[in-house]
């Protein structure tokens, strides 16, 4: 049992950083805390945090003879995803924020918004969090600090991020970190705004609890602020899973994949492959945030800034990703999912019935005619210490050397299976064009396609022409630029059926990956890149409709001719500002696939 937590006490700054000092004295004098107290990261301070979350109603307890240290989190039905529209990049100039983002001069965002943080922390309790992006003693990792009114915002920092003097001590006395003020406010939509302040990366969130609009060292440091940074500073920070793939001979080969918010990353992380008898085997580096930079060699080399898994609870089972449910069997934050009588939490997808007596995420007694139990955005958040197949590299300060990078999207029609880029250009082409159907990780409609270069469009924290060309630009300065891939698991035949079986199954893409990594994998030139060759992916075994490989591994010259069109639609927004590079690869996309 764990020890008993002492209650939360007042506590004092453990740092002479002046710099940090001098800009929470400001922020505590804006938001009026009654008091405050900084984090030290240790397990006590954890627990004291669930033990006072407990008494003020904000978790309830799982049972925890099956799920030890699991809490259940509802939060506020108006707030349950990331709030695209209410995200806002600060920059001087308009067009260094680009038609990608919504903008506000920094002036005007802090009048507006300041008006908001005045007083808002009356009555409440200010938690200053310093957190290390990264592993301590890499060269790449960032400090962040994180002054936040939640609880629970700041118990899930514990997970998702090293906190505490891992990061005071990393930062020295240096003036080189990343502050964020947030506040929940009164929680309401109309007084919510998330603003990034890139050109003095600065974080402002105010009106939001939820994932990735309150944890500020996700996407608002790791991928908005740090993409501005990276494209300064010649690297870059990027909206992807890192994972290692294990041949027979034990060699590991490294793969990038960036896909969009819910769209498979975390399974694909965590893939028990199906290949696992034949020696195919897959370790997770990261399931969401990669930060990539070229070594001395010329090597493109990543490391995940993350300490833990803010994953998509629905369909989680053991079917579709065992390790993501051994991961998440303790020590684990649930948010939005039902719960059922007997204490353990439920979602739609976990591979059982809804128990008689099911709770749903907003806390009523679910009935089957009142929709989903769990939030469709219902989430875990884990430590990324207990996945059994988390890489023994994770934690490399010089990262992971990477082979590969892949663009994926849930599409059901037209993109096929996997095709290969041409060379870097053609790859940076082919994800600045990539099309995604939405899904639940934001508010708005699901299921629409949309243009989502690099799954970054909600992330990327510059105009993302210059985006594109600091990717070429990166090209051009790597060694051996690694291949770059384009997959989909998702598409479907004319009745809505899936064609791939995907989950475990896509190993069988990654091997031929592997295969052309090597040059060996059989591929077909076509107008879109390299297909796989007839046979060149192993579907032994597989239970596939007749034909559903020819229809997975070929061109379909109408949808992409209409896919041409609505890229050229998303470029125009960019104007003079597109690189020539792009243009040259989609003017020559239409000329090929004009021929075919
Ligand atoms: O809520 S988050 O933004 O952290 C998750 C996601 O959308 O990827
Ligand atoms: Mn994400």
């Amino acid at each position: 049992m764990r020890s008993k937590p002492e209650s939360i006490k007042e506590t004092s700054a453990v740092t002479e950083n002046v710099a940090l000092l001098r800009w929470i004295d400001e922020s505590a004098r804006l938001t009026k805390p009654d008091s405050i107290h900084w984090c030290d990261g240790s397990q006590g301070e954890y627990d004291s945090f669930i033990h006072q979350m407990l008494k003020d109603g904000s978790l309830v307890e799982l049972n925890q003879r099956s799920r030890p240290n699991c809490y259940l989190h509802r939060s506020h039905p108006n707030d349950v995803a990331r709030t695209e529209n209410l995200t806002f990049i600060c920059t001087q100039e308009k067009e260094t924020a680009g038609p990608n983002n919504n903008w506000m001069s920094p002036p005007a965002a802090k009048e507006r918004v300041g008006k908001l943080f005045d007083g808002c922390m009356r009555g409440r309790r200010m938690y200053v969090i310093p957190y290390l992006m990264g592993s301590a003693g890499s060269p790449y990792s960032k400090v962040g600090i994180q002054l936040t009114d939640s609880l629970y915002v700041a118990a899930s920092m514990h997970i998702m991020a090293r906190v505490g003097n891992v990061a005071l001590a990393h930062l020295g006395t240096s003036e080189d970190f990343v502050p964020g003020l947030h506040s929940v406010g009164d929680l309401s939509p109309d007084r919510r705004s998330i603003l990034h302040f890139p050109e003095e990366k600065l974080i402002w969130s105010i009106g939001s609890g939820y994932g990735g609009n309150a944890l500020l060292g996700k996407k608002c440091f790791a991928l908005r602020i740090a993409s501005y940074l990276a494209m300064r500073e010649g690297w870059m920070a990027e909206h992807m899973l890192v994972i290692g793939l294990e041949d027979p001979s034990g060699q590991v080969t490294y793969l990038a994949g960036a896909f969009p918010s819910a769209s498979g990353k975390t399974n694909l992380a965590m893939m028990v492959s199906g290949m696992e008898r034949e020696g195919y085997k897959v370790w997770t580096v990261g399931d969401d945030i990669a930060w990539l930079h070229i070594d001395e060699e010329g090597q493109l080399r990543a490391i995940n800034p993350e300490a833990g898994f803010f994953g998509v609870a629905p369909a989680t089972s053991d079917a579709t990703n065992p390790v993501a449910m051994e991961t998440i069997r303790r020590n684990t934050i649930y948010t939005n999912v039902a719960l059922t009588p007997s204490g353990e939490p439920w979602w739609e997808g976990i591979g059982s019935d809804p128990p008689e007596g099911l709770i749903d995420w907003k806390g009523r007694t679910w009935s089957k005619f009142e929709g989903k139990a769990a939030h469709p955005n219902s989430r875990f958040t884990a430590p990324a210490s207990q996945c059994p197949s988390i890489s023994p590299h994770r934690e490399d300060p010089r990262g992971v050397p990477i082979s590969a990078i892949l663009w994926g999207s849930r599409r059901s029609t037209v993109v096929p299976l996997v095709m290969q880029a041409f060379d870097w250009q053609h790859g940076v082409f082919l994800g600045s064009g990539m099309g995604a159907e939405t899904t639940a990780a934001a508010t708005g409609v699901v299921g629409i396609v949309r243009r989502d270069p690099m799954a970054m469009l909600p992330f990327c924290g510059y105009n993302m022409a210059d985006y594109f060309a600091h990717w070429l630009k990166i090209g051009r300065q790597l060694k051996k630029p690694p291949l770059i891939f384009r997959v989909n698991w998702f598409r479907r035949d004319p009745d809505g059926h899936f064609l791939w079986p995907g989950y475990g199954e896509n190993i069988r893409v990654l091997k031929w990956i592997l295969d052309r990594v090597r040059g060996t994998g059989k591929a077909k030139e076509t107008a879109l890149g390299y297909l796989p060759a007839p046979g060149a992916i192993d579907t032994e075994g597989l239970a596939l409709v007749p034909g559903a490989m020819e229809e997975l591994t070929s061109v379909d010259k109408a949808g992409w001719l209409n896919g041409v069109k609505e890229m050229e639609k998303f470029y125009n927004q960019f104007g003079e500002r597109l690189p020539g590079e792009i243009w040259d690869e989609h003017r020559k996309l239409k000329e090929r696939l004009e021929r075919l």
